[in-house]
């Protein structure tokens, strides 16, 4: 990770470490490894999001790309951008030349993936950039009226209620009104099948929470911090209608992070709350898009209505 990152996650460790419960932002899962294993996670027969938001993108892309008339794709934590290419395809159909903007946090990934698409568009001007969503001030790069942002993936139930309103209001606030936004949003469902999504029977999920704690460990330069001390817990919150995953203690755990200068006690059986996902019901989703200053164009779902895919116009 760069110097900046660095410094970053010690910031949100600082501020996240020695509350209760501890808990870190989702962000730091997304180094190397973690987002090859987030690849890996797409593929597993338990987690349905990726094949159902695919399968609205095969059904409705052409629809997506004539509904708003964009010149340039912003895309929002993209990742491979491996759906997006769907959208590509729609947007290029007429011999159209567009621009295509991915943005993340994982450096690896984006150029690999930019690399990729480069080669197999023509038509689209690849411009990655590294950047951080959550950070207030990252302005959104393209020409005012023009632009579509696409949040693929449910990245949008990773935040709780306060982060997803203030998200969103930032949102809206860099772009002009008429442009559009896309948003991939999963739906509330059967607890037994969304926990089976999130504590996958490979262990796959597990691999990808735990890899925090090793990039906690690099990163911060800890000792006595150890992956094999944590086990991978996943919890159904009715109330807050999300899936939780939290890393739990299996023996005390006494660490000294040396780039922070402390030391991070936590006891046996203690738990860190390190991912929420939060499922949606259409009509609040709708909600607060609107209290956000966005009108929802048309929402889209899968046949099994796991999924959801939702155009917004900017008010
Ligand atoms: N959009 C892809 C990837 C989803 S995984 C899909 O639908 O499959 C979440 C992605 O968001 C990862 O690529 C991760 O690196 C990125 N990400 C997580 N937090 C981020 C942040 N704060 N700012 C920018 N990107 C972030
Ligand atoms: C990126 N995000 C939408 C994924 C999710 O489903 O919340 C991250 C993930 N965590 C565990 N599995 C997948």
């Amino acid at each position: 990770m760069t110097t900046t990152a660095q410094s970053h996650i010690a910031v949100d460790a600082e501020a996240g470490l020695w509350r209760t419960p501890p808990s870190l932002p989702p962000r730091w899962f997304y180094d190397d490894r973690g987002s090859r294993l987030f690849e890996e996670i797409t593929r597993l027969p338990e987690y349905y999001p990726t094949r159902r938001e695919t399968e609205i993108l095969q059904a409705h892309s052409s629809e997506i790309v004539q509904l708003t008339g964009a010149t340039t794709l912003l895309e929002l934590g993209a990742g491979t951008s491996v759906k997006t290419r769907l959208l590509l395809d729609a947007f290029t159909a007429g011999g159209r030349r567009i621009q295509f903007v991915p943005m993340d946090v994982s450096a690896t990934v984006l150029a690999e993936s930019a690399g990729i698409i480069g080669r197999a568009y023509p038509l689209v001007t690849v411009c990655p950039l590294v950047v951080d969503f959550t950070e207030p001030g990252a302005g959104l790069p393209g020409r005012p009226g023009e632009r579509l942002v696409v949040f693929l993936g449910g990245t949008i139930g990773n935040f709780d209620d306060r982060e997803r309103g203030e998200f969103l209001t930032r949102l809206r606030s860099g772009l002009a009104a008429g442009e559009h936004i896309l948003l991939g949003a999963d739906l509330v469902k059967a607890p037994s099948r969304l926990v089976a999504a999130y504590d996958d029977r490979a262990g796959v999920t597990a691999d990808f929470n735990r890899n925090l704690i090793e990039v906690l460990r690099s990163e911060l330069d800890a000792e006595g911090l150890y992956v094999d001390d944590f086990q991978h817990v996943v919890r159904w919150n009715p109330v807050d209608h999300r899936i939780e995953m939290w890393l739990r203690a299996r023996r005390d755990v006494a660490a000294r992070f040396r780039a922070l200068g402390r030391d991070w006690c936590l006891p046996a059986g203690a738990e860190m709350l390190t991912e929420i996902s939060v499922k949606f019901r259409l009509p609040e989703l709708h909600g607060e898009l609107q209290a956000c200053g966005f009108d929802p164009v048309q929402t889209w779902t899968d046949e099994s209505s796991d999924f959801s895919v939702t155009l917004a116009s900017v008010r």
